[in-house]
């Protein structure tokens, strides 16, 4: 496939070509109009949370740039545009009266999207959980469910007249293990004792958010994501394969079994896996973690090598650069394997009753430099390329692929990394928000209009 010319139409017509943001990434306006903070503002504030210590600050000013930013989508061709509800804006409470300014916000950004042509993708929960509810047990009370619920009818009410594509959640193993097991990520809980509890609160969360949306929204096309990597085991030795398959587990399998009713994953002497489905009588919930979605995003950056090790706890598996292969790397230090993303894919798309799929997220971050003006990305242009020849290939092979999304549309606060990985097709001058279109983005442009 390599070196040969792909067409956004060999993809089909109505195949869905997207760019993806999300509110705490972009939008900043934190303060404003009636907004409470998230758990990430909070997080953030803190000293040395965020590399650098850089703080959230303005974002991209998309909460006052949106309208330049939903130009830059249209001019560059994409008929989807994928962003995030802010919790806090809408329910600065977290549960209670809406927020009438925050809810108009959310509205011109819809209408502005309808305005142009462009079917806005709403994406409810992107890690932003407001803090007045982590204060009272975020992701770890069993009060969640009801929290959520109410949340995700509020946005169904105000917004499901319009707003057809929906998301209930972005990458439950994402805010899980950072957030609630590793407290690399917000609100910074670490342990078992907050991760047992809260991966199970998301899995009842991501059946029920979907099934809100369908009783309260007509014509709706409901999904989730998941971030997905597909793992190579080190060597072929045993206990590097088994390393893998735990790593699997925890990184590929954990959110999307249960909801497709195949109950929580299990490897066999992973106990860490059984006693976390001891510990949530998972067996009780089985019928309320499914709901049948109309599609699956899947969010695919890199691909991961593990050996087995005993030091590291629960796991007893470790992350390893390739030895027998000669990759090369993101600025994250993100391995770039397209094949392995096609394999990711195919995993998923292996389970019997899963349903159809789009690609809600895939893009790299590379060190860019200005000059006169231009960003020659060409590695990020190599990096679409190679993975958009790849999922033409499965498309072809017919698999059910119906849109892809690239991340992302404007450098933004890339999380614990703070604003130093640039994974967008335009450049922000965080001191004037001034945009510039990247060589990437121009390829978008043209790419899109075969
Ligand atoms: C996405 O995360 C996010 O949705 C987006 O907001 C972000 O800006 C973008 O990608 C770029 O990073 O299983 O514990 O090892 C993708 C990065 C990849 C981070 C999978 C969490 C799994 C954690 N994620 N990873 S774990």
């Amino acid at each position: 496939m390599k070196g040969k010319i792909i067409l956004a139409s060999d993809f089909g017509r109505d195949f869905q070509w997207g760019v993806a943001i999300a509110a705490q990434q972009n939008e900043g306006g934190r303060n404003i109009g009636g907004r409470s903070d998230s758990i990430w503002d909070t997080f953030a504030d803190k000293n040395n949370k965020i590399k650098n210590n850089h703080k959230i600050g303005d974002a991209c000013d998309f909460f006052h740039q949106y309208q330049r930013d939903i130009d830059i989508c249209k001019l560059i061709g994409f008929n989807t545009f994928r962003f995030s509800i802010s919790w806090s804006r809408v329910l600065p409470n977290g549960t209670g009266a809406p927020n009438m300014d925050g809810i108009r916000f959310y509205n011109q950004v819809i209408d502005y999207c309808i305005q142009k042509n462009i079917r806005p993708f709403v994406t409810l929960y992107h890690w932003d959980l407001p803090t007045v509810l982590e204060i009272e047990g975020g992701w770890t009370s069993h009060r969640m469910l009801d929290w959520f619920s109410y949340y995700v009818e509020t946005c169904a009410e105000h917004f499901g007249d319009r707003v057809k594509d929906w998301i209930v959640l972005n990458e439950p193993t994402g805010f899980t293990t950072l957030g609630y097991m590793l407290g690399m990520h917000a609100p910074g809980r670490r342990g078992i004792s907050s991760f047992f509890p809260a991966v199970h609160n998301v899995l009842l969360c991501q059946a029920q958010g979907g099934r809100i949306l369908r009783n309260k929204v007509e014509k709706a096309h409901i999904g989730t994501t998941f971030s997905c990597s597909y793992i190579y085991p080190n060597s072929d030795k045993p206990e590097d394969i088994k390393a893998a398959q735990r790593v699997d587990a925890i990184m590929n399998r954990l959110f999307i079994e249960p909801l497709l009713g195949i109950g929580y994953p299990r490897v066999s002497d992973f106990k860490f896996l059984e006693k976390l489905e001891i510990h949530n009588l998972a067996w009780r919930h089985k019928e309320q973690m499914t709901f049948d979605y109309d599609f699956i995003g899947l969010q695919n950056y890199f691909p991961i090598t593990v050996k087995y090790n005993p030091i590291i706890p629960y796991l007893s598996a470790s992350e390893v650069k390739p030895k027998d292969r000669n990759v090369p790397y993101t600025s994250m230090g993100w391995e770039i394997n397209s094949q392995a993303f096609g394999q990711i894919i195919k995993q998923f798309a292996q389970y019997p009753n899963m349903p159809r799929l789009m690609i809600t997220e895939n893009g790299a971050s590379f060190k860019d430099t200005l000059v006169d003006n231009e960003i020659h990305d060409i590695k990020r242009i190599q990096y679409y390329k190679s993975h958009l020849s790849e999922l033409l290939r499965l498309k072809n092979k017919g698999l059910p692929i119906d849109g892809y999304f690239a991340w992302t549309l404007t450098d933004n606060f890339e999380w614990n990394f703070g604003y130093t990985p640039k994974f967008g097709l335009v450049h922000v001058d965080k001191d004037t928000q001034e945009r510039t279109i990247k060589k990437s983005g121009y390829w978008f442009k043209s790419f899109l209009h075969t």
